[in-house]
């Protein structure tokens, strides 16, 4: 079938050559039935070049020897720090702090400071009874030593006391009886002489003087002693003796 269509087209083209070459029409005529006859004329010029033909596809690589390919160059210079990033998201909030150590340790001291509390109370107890203190009146205590006026002012006063100065006939009585010996009471006529005045202020409410005393004997008596039997003499703030220092109640 193919071969059956295909012989004509065979046959227009070599006609076709055929009436390329000069010779007559009415000789092509008896050979070629297509080719319209008329006045005889000579070929014309040749026509302008066709239109470039497509691109043809990329040709094979060189046949020529290739070198090896060299090493990698150095490495360029570092580049510029780049900008900061943007923030990160806020994160979520955190747990609360502990504070359970500071807690125990807190709670340790409380029951070490109960304790102690207890002790205490239970030594001043103990104390007060072996001192024979009772409620409700002065604690009067003697370390037993001699000493000047000043000095027996000065250690009283470092326990958190006055030297002692008996208000009543009571108070005289415990202070003789916790000194066993003279000692010095806490009062004194260094301000105005013949006007006896407690340390702590306050003029005489209660005084148990010997018979002619006070008498600022010699180059002046501006301290008080109580003797052994309870009764006072004014005396000498330089000479020693012991001294009781007097507790609030
Ligand atoms: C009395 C006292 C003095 C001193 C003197 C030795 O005077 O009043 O304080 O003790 O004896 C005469
Ligand atoms: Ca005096
Ligand atoms: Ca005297």
């Amino acid at each position: 079938m193919f071969l059956c269509l295909s012989l004509p087209v065979l046959f227009l083209c070599v006609v076709t050559v055929s009436c390329s070459e000069t010779k007559t029409c009415d000789d092509a005529q008896k050979t070629c039935s297509v080719i319209a006859c008329g006045i005889p004329v000579t070929n014309g010029t040749p026509g302008r070049d066709g239109r470039d033909g497509p691109k043809g596809e990329k040709g094979e690589p060189g046949q020529g020897l290739r070198g090896l390919q060299g090493p990698p160059g150095k490495s360029g210079p570092p580049g510029k720090t780049g900008d900061p990033g943007f923030p990160g998201a806020r994160g979520q909030k955190g747990d609360r702090g502990d504070n359970s150590v500071a807690e125990s340790k807190l709670a340790s001291l409380e029951r070490e400071i109960r304790s102690l509390r207890t002790e205490l109370n239970h030594i001043k107890k103990l104390q007060t009874f072996s001192l024979g203190k009772k409620s409700g009146k002065k604690l009067y205590i003697t370390n037993g030593e001699k000493m000047p006026f000043s000095q027996a002012k000065a250690l009283c006063a470092g326990l958190q006391a006055t030297v002692a100065a008996p208000k009543n006939a009571e108070e005289n009585e415990a202070i003789r009886a916790v000194a066993k010996d003279t000692a010095f009471l806490g009062i004194t006529d260094e301000a105005t002489e013949g006007q006896f005045m407690y340390v702590t202020g306050g003029r005489l409410t209660y005084s148990n003087w010997k018979k002619d005393e006070p008498n600022d004997f010699g180059s002046g008596e501006d301290c008080v002693i109580i003797l052994k039997d309870g009764i006072w003499n004014d005396i000498s703030c330089a000479a020693s003796f012991l001294v009781v220092c007097e507790f609030p109640d």
